[in-house]
């Protein structure tokens, strides 16, 4: 079962405006180090204000493994050969109906989410990617365990890949899951450009009947003007070397963005200790593209066996989960199996995903998504399995109520628990910043492309976050799966509430340089972000 998709309203006509880009002049050059992008037309310049490039353009540090070096290339060898199965997206500019209101976004292959990649562990993904936007862009395979200068972290592992240009990625992926793939670009994550990235267990040990991928999302692209560049400079605008010159278009959605920070600023005063998150306004919550008055139905016959994977897509909105009238029972989390567990709703960070199974029973039941914090919007989808009415598209299930299951409260399966060792190097993450100044940072540093918390091959590497903030922060890990404490679950990204410490483990076994950093994009691209990089052990 695919995800279902939205088509973009803008359809053909793009199509026809992208091939008019191809027979632009000028060509793109050649990116000689790795050789992967292709000669295609060079489009219009990023705008001078464009938040691409990080501020950093120092050179790389010496000493460290390259993303494309040896040390990868043996790694990735490791991974197996099997067949290569070819896909190709194109992104681009795209236009979607949020329930009355048009919106236009960027998007991938005018779907919302893109098509699903879907493929076996043990096969290699070749995928193009066709970059029709007005901007430079790059992909990043969420949560995969992927060679390095495939990984899409722009100015660490490869250059981003220009407007009108191409860029082909290739792996091989060896570990079976729910991951997804996203730009790592400025703030481009919080338009509509993601999509479910399914790694098949050629075992696979769950018996169901039918598949149901439910991507999550916050949305303002495009909503009275707003877009995520323009929050993004909203919210920096008090720091010095803040926001720059605006075009009318960004003037336009500042307004809208001014208000929406405003009133996020003035509710995280009056805010709960216990809330998950410091979320902006969003106007709008969607599952699988859809706002809840445009709900998408999924169909089943009651007894089925039903395996739902729950990405969170959302850039900034943290979400309780519940399917009304079922129990959930959690077989994996972030891609990795953990003991099973029966919970009646989940809370699910940004970039953390779930697969849960249910047991369908007869009649139409919400799935919803209630964002934990800020406005208390739903999202929501439908399981119909008989006949009668749909519930209100504004229903609360009462599962909802006990406040939703976190990650930190599952154990990891026996197969794939990280076996006991003492750490070889313990590397100490104090996240920093405040909600005024917009100064999200690593060790009250903010993000360089050339900076390096060094690890070695072959060590086992424990990361010790202490939130020093009022925010909680979900720390997401480029290239690794960590293991929480005391048999925790295997996570590519984990929940740092305020006040907390929280130590994840995992062997270095992937060499390059990786990201890591918080999966809110106004905090990592306003700064809390920095990269781990394996020594070269020439
Ligand atoms: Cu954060």
């Amino acid at each position: 079962m695919r995800t279902h998709s939205r088509r973009s309203l803008l359809g053909a006509g793009m199509a026809a405006a992208g091939s008019g880009l191809l027979t632009s002049t000028g060509a793109y050059a050649l990116d000689t180090r790795n050789g992967r992008h292709r000669h295609h037309s060079h489009h219009t310049p990023p705008p001078p204000d464009s938040h691409d490039g990080h501020g950093s353009h120092g050179s790389a540090p010496a000493g460290y493994v390259s993303p494309d070096g040896p040390e990868v290339i043996k790694a990735e060898r490791a991974r197996g050969s099997g067949p290569v199965r070819r896909f190709s997206v194109t992104a681009s500019e795209a236009q979607f109906d949020m329930g009355g209101q048009v919106v236009d976004t960027w998007a991938y292959g005018d779907l919302l989410p893109g098509n699903e990649v879907r493929v076996k562990a043990g096969e290699r993904v070749a995928m193009t990617l066709h970059n029709r936007l007005p901007h430079s862009t790059t992909i990043h395979w969420h949560g995969v365990q992927i060679r390095n200068d495939m990984d899409g972290s722009p100015d660490v592992t490869q250059r981003s890949v220009k407007a009108g240009a191409s860029f082909d990625y290739g792996f091989a992926v060896d570990i079976p899951g729910t991951y997804w793939f996203h730009p790592h670009v400025g703030v481009q994550l919080d338009r509509g450009l993601y999509a479910p990235f399914i790694v098949e267990d050629p075992r696979e040990p769950l018996s169901y009947d039918h598949e149901w991928v439910v991507m999550i999302d916050d949305w303002l692209d495009g909503v009275d003007g707003m877009t995520p560049d323009a929050m993004l400079d909203e919210l920096n605008k008090d720091k010095p070397g803040g926001a720059g010159g605006h075009s009318e278009m960004q003037r336009v959605g500042n307004r809208a963005a001014a208000a929406a920070v405003a009133r996020m600023r003035r509710r995280a005063r009056h805010r709960k200790s216990d809330d998950p998150s410091d979320n902006i306004e969003y106007p709008f919550h969607v599952m699988n593209g859809r706002v809840a008055r445009d709900r998408e139905t999924f169909r089943a016959k009651p007894g089925d066996r039903i395996r739902i994977r729950l990405i969170n897509a959302a850039a900034g909105t943290a979400y309780r989960v519940a399917l009304g009238g079922h129990n959930l029972t959690v077989t994996h989390i972030d891609g990795y199996p953990v003991q099973h567990k029966d919970t009646d709703s989940l809370l699910i960070a940004m970039g953390e995903r779930f697969d849960v199974l249910v047991t369908a029973k007869e009649g139409v039941f919400p799935l919803t998504a209630l964002s934990a914090g800020g406005n208390n919007q739903t999202a929501q989808a439908l399981l119909r399995t008989g006949s009668g009415d749909a519930p209100d598209d504004k229903i609360r299930p009462t599962e909802l109520r006990s406040g939703g299951l976190s990650a930190d409260k599952f154990k990891a399966a026996s197969s794939v628990r990280l076996s006991n060792r003492t750490p070889d190097r313990t590397i100490k993450l104090d996240l920093t910043g405040n909600m005024d100044d917009w100064d999200w940072a690593i060790n009250g540093k903010p993000y360089s492309s050339t900076a390096r918390y060094p690890v070695e091959q072959g060590e086992r590497v424990r990361l010790t976050f202490h939130n020093t903030t009022t925010m909680w922060h979900p720390m997401h890990l480029h290239g690794h799966t960590f293991a929480l404490a005391d048999g925790g679950p295997r996570k590519d990204t984990t929940i740092v509430l305020p006040d907390k410490e929280v130590s994840v483990d995992f062997d270095a076994d992937n060499p390059g340089l990786w990201m890591l950093h918080c999966h809110n994009v106004y905090h990592s691209e306003s700064g809390m972000m920095t990269v781990m990089g394996y020594k070269s052990q020439r």
